[in-house]
């Protein structure tokens, strides 16, 4: 039973990260009741905090309920016939002034998938705009790159996380998930249950690290060369698997060489791993039936991501731990709609379907769907950081929604800064965040439990987030607002509020593309338990598990990327001497923009520090509690330090989820990965200084 009229339970899914966990909502006297959901196989009713309490957002006292508009200087509230009004204003007159691409469009991983295939459409054919991208590129824009080189075909995770415990052994790199994905620990407590062997490698001791059997604690921006080393030591030891080298891949030779310049002890130079640790995790790696290497942001968001995930792709497949049961590589996607956000085409160079925007066939296709000329539709535009770059300068006018990056871009003074020299600004958001405080005209639009729509889990599970309960009167949905705004430009037609119809359009939209929904309806999904893309025909059970049989390649063999190590794009030196890395913490979730409007998350992390290692904080007179001013070339950030013997004693660690001072992105390097577009979010570097209390300057 799905939608229980007798007690009112409707089940849904979390508003928050790529778990999607299955939960029930039950209206109560007058507010939303959060509850379990046991037979919804991912989660298995475990929920984690913010889970827990995501009814809360739809308070009316914390969110937003009628639009807003500019008047000298301040927002004020207004209807929503003026309010579109003017944004469709501001968007058509820099268009008319500068042309198609003076309007930019950034969209967000958590917008459902029928929101990602209107916004890009909405950009694509209202606007005529190339300037399109979205916060995925901050998020796993690297794996998503490398997933597409060697195996042709991008999703996550080729199989469902239930296969994580019963592989033999797992290499978890640069993912917290005790704390970004609570209920999946389970799978790999599950794992260890199974006589599995668990490998976190991360330069922090995590609450995930200190659940496996070996922590590998690499210096950050160094997995490239921890990942070659541990390639070359399977080499020397004559552990490759040569049958399945020589059946289901291509390029072995060239990336075998490069590895074998990454020998051990070079490699414990760079990374600071000891070579007895690299030896003892290829032990465990290659003593098992099967394996698995998940990644997730710590060695992603670096300005060599793309390779990075390349060279532990290749450790996957030189041991043929690739395309076979209970074996493979797979990246822990972070948002919501993180998947389906990116096949869908609000990205710069997509179309829906994880189609290409320079393929002509593919834009004959799509644009068939849209009733176009394929002619019309504009070429691929900037990446996320190059776009708010450009804010400002040749793009005149944005339309934002679902992304608060005056928190969340990487060099963020400069980025909010760019924002604020645009000659307009609209912004959809739920709460009125540090970047919709910005705009020229806030539209307020409802959230999931108030809207039904499909998001895409980290599995590649395609399910159904159901609206459980009434939206207050003032607010529209992201559909609404891109049906008013397109009428206004011109488009009567093609832009429907109504979701399941956008979906039957992304369904015809993605059919025979790379990620095909064609098979998947909204009756279906409402009474399964999602089904996992590719789908291309109803009769199609789905797709749980990739490439058993072949890779997604034109010859169905697996690419294997001769990669080599490289230094970050800032390194720690006399001027800037320590390294900064940044993420997250268990009880707010990215820009905060949600989280810290929840009472319990505030009690839980109630503001951003700075995580350093007593051996470091000395040598800077640094004790438990005292402000740190952390300077990098971009700016200065002050918050509390937090002494812990967890960390290297070369690195200091902040969370994001912050404004204000202790903003850890005023720090971050938005050097690009030359292929992913990722910014480097993991290291930069730094220096740090103990801020006198005002007390002691008087003294
Ligand atoms: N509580 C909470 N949960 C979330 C989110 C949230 O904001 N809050 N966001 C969601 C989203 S969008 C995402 S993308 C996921 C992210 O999920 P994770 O990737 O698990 O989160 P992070 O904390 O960014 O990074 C993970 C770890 O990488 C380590 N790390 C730092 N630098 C390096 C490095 O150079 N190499 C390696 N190997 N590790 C390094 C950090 O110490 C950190 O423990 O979480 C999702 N879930
Ligand atoms: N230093 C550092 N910076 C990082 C990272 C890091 O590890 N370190 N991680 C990066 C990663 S992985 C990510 S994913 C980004 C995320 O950072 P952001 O892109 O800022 O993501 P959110 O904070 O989730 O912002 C979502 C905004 O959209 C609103 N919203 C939520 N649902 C909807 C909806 O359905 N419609 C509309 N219109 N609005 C909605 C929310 O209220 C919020 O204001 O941060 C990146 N920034
Ligand atoms: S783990 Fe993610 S999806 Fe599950 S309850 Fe927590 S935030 Fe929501
Ligand atoms: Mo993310």
């Amino acid at each position: 039973m799905n939608a229980d009229v007798t007690t009112g339970t409707v089940d849904t899914h979390c508003p928050y990260c790529s778990l999607q966990c299955g939960m029930s909502l039950r209206p109560e006297q007058g507010r939303v009741q959060v509850v379990e959901r046991p037979a919804f196989p991912v989660n298995r009713g475990a929920l984690c905090g913010k889970g827990r309490t995501a009814a809360e957002v739809l308070d009316q006292r914390v969110r937003l309920t009628e639009p807003l508009v500019r008047d000298r200087g301040t927002l004020r509230p207004a209807t929503w016939d003026e309010a579109l009004d003017r944004v469709a204003a501001g968007l058509d007159s820099a268009r008319s002034v500068y042309g198609d691409d003076a309007v930019g469009v950034f969209g967000g991983g958590g917008l459902t998938n029928e929101k990602a295939y209107a916004l890009g459409k909405f950009a694509r054919v209202a606007l005529g705009t190339s300037q399109i991208d979205y916060n995925g590129r901050f998020c796993m824009s690297s794996a998503a790159a490398a997933h597409g080189r060697a195996f042709g075909l991008d999703r996550g995770m080729p199989f469902p996380l239930a296969d994580v415990a019963r592989t033999g052994c797992v290499i978890l790199v640069g993912s917290n998930l005790a704390e970004t994905m609570p209920p999946a620990l389970r799978y790999l407590t599950e794992l260890r249950e199974n006589g599995g062997k668990l490998i976190v490698v991360d330069p922090r001791r995590t609450k995930t690290a200190e659940a496996a059997d070996l922590h590998l604690a690499p210096r950050p921006g160094t997995d490239l060369a921890l990942a070659l080393g541990l390639l070359h030591l399977v080499v020397a030891q004559g552990r490759t698997d040569e049958a399945f080298i020589a059946e289901r891949t291509t390029g072995w030779p060239e990336a075998r060489a490069a590895a074998m310049a990454h020998w051990p002890e070079l490699v414990e130079r760079i990374t600071g791993v000891p070579v007895p640790e690299l030896r003892e995790a290829v032990a465990m790696f290659c003593d098992a039936d099967s394996s698995m290497v998940l990644t997730a942001r710590g060695p992603e968001q670096q300005a060599k991501g793309t390779d990075t995930v390349g060279a532990w792709i290749n450790l996957c497949l030189a041991t043929g731990r690739a395309g076979r049961e209970l074996s493979g590589y797979g990246c822990l996607t972070g948002q919501g709609n993180g998947q389906g956000g990116r096949e869908h085409g609000q990205k710069a160079d997509q179309l829906p379907g994880y189609r290409k925007l320079d393929d002509p066939a593919a834009r004959e296709h799509v644009a068939a769907v849209w009733g176009v000329s394929p002619d019309s539709l504009p070429g691929p535009g900037r990446s996320a950081y190059e776009l708010l770059d450009a804010l400002g300068t040749d793009v005149r006018a944005l339309l934002l929604m679902g992304s608060n990056p005056v928190v969340s871009a990487p060099r963020a003074a400069h980025v909010e800064e760019r924002i604020r020299s645009l000659d307009f600004l609209a912004v959809a958001d739920v709460v009125l965040s540090e970047t919709a405080a910005l705009a020229d005209v806030v539209l307020p639009v409802t959230q999931w439990a108030e809207e039904t729509g499909t998001t895409t889990n980290l599995e590649g599970r395609v399910l159904l987030r159901r609206r459980a309960v009434d939206p207050p009167p003032g607010v529209r949905t992201d559909l609404a607002v891109l049906n008013g705004l397109a009428a206004r430009l011109g488009h009567e037609k093609g832009f429907p509020a109504d979701p399941e119809e956008v979906f039957e359009e992304l369904r015809r939209a993605s059919e025979g593309g790379a990620a095909d929904y064609s098979g998947i309806s909204y009756r279906r999904i409402a009474s399964e338990d999602g089904v996992f893309w590719p789908c291309p025909d109803e009769t199609h059970p789905g797709t749980p598990r990739l490439f058993l049989d072949r890779f997604a390649t034109p010859d169905g063999r697996a690419r294997f990327v001769p990669v080599s190590h490289r230094a970050s794009a800032e390194e720690a030196d006399a001027e800037y001497p320590v390294l900064l890395t940044t993420g997250r913490v268990l009880s707010q979730y990215q820009s905060g923009a949600q989280t810290r409007r929840v009472a319990e998350l505030n009690a839980a992390a109630p503001g951003p520090f700075v995580q350093i290692h007593p051996l470091l904080a000395e040598r800077y007179g640094i004790g438990e509690g005292d402000r740190v001013a952390v300077e990098s070339r971009r700016g200065r950030a002050v918050a509390p330090a937090r002494l812990t013997g967890t960390i290297r004693s070369d690195t200091v660690f902040m969370p994001f989820h912050w404004p204000g001072e202790g903003r850890a992105n005023t720090l971050t390097n938005p050097a690009l990965d030359p292929t992913s577009r990722m910014p480097e979010f993991k290291v930069c570097a730094v220096r740090l200084s103990r801020v006198a209390e005002a007390a002691e300057v008087a003294d």
